[in-house]
């Protein structure tokens, strides 16, 4: 049963089991030896973000100097994501409440330096979906506020197998994760995080 931390925002703990973390992660590293990660740069500036990323399903997340936006080829192999893990899928369907299916689902591999500043998430064209999270490996500090960006915010802990859904009005608020918690995870081998998001990006058609 799940916590509601704002309005639309549902928070899972312990939502996998370490069984299942274990055979996500493993599904995971499968993806990234077709897709490895890559380093996205900010617009403009083309400051490297300190989250490596890639992507899975029909469309993924990319930045660069050019902007942000989604497409379907890996930006460095220039080969299509691959395809979503069915475990990915059966978490959608489970969590997400919506007939709309997923279109991207975003990796987010933190190192134990890496952070990411508070931001909203407004690339897709269809807001009425929500965005589920899924996190793996060490705990981190991620901090949740409102649409504005100086409106007051709360911080939790997102620890490994835990799941959070962002619907409704808590589908454009700001966000971002404050630090990684090294050696709170035994899951990856190593110190880190990963973060992966599944999201809809077009309307129905
Ligand atoms: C709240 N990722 O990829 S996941 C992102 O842990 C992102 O890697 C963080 O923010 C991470 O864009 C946070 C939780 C999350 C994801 C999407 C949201 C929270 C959100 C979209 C809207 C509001
Ligand atoms: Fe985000």
């Amino acid at each position: 049963l799940p916590l509601e931390l704002a309005p639309g925002c549902l928070w899972w703990q312990g939502y996998l089991d370490r069984a299942a973390q274990e055979a996500l992660v493993a599904d995971i590293r499968d993806v990234l030896r077709a897709a490895p990660l890559f380093t996205p740069r900010m617009p403009r500036t083309g400051k490297p973000f300190s989250v490596r990323m890639s992507n899975c399903g029909p469309l993924g997340w990319v930045s660069d100097e050019a902007g942000y936006r989604y497409q379907p080829l890996h930006p460095v192999t220039g080969a299509p994501w691959p395809p979503f893990p069915a475990a990915l899928r059966r978490a959608w369907e489970e969590l997400a409440g919506t007939d709309l299916s997923p279109e991207a689902c975003l990796i987010n591999w933190y190192d134990r330096e890496a952070r990411m500043g508070l931001h909203q998430d407004r690339d897709e064209q269809e807001f009425a979906a929500p965005v589920l999270s899924l996190s793996l490996g060490d705990t981190a500090i991620f901090r949740i506020g409102g649409t504005g960006r100086r409106d007051p915010t709360r911080s939790i802990r997102l620890a490994s197998g835990d799941a959070l859904l962002l619907s409704g009005p808590s589908r454009l608020a700001f966000h971002g994760i404050d630090r990684i918690v090294a050696g709170t995870s035994t899951l990856l081998g190593q110190p880190g995080r990963i973060n992966l998001t599944l999201r809809r990006v077009h309307p129905a058609r």
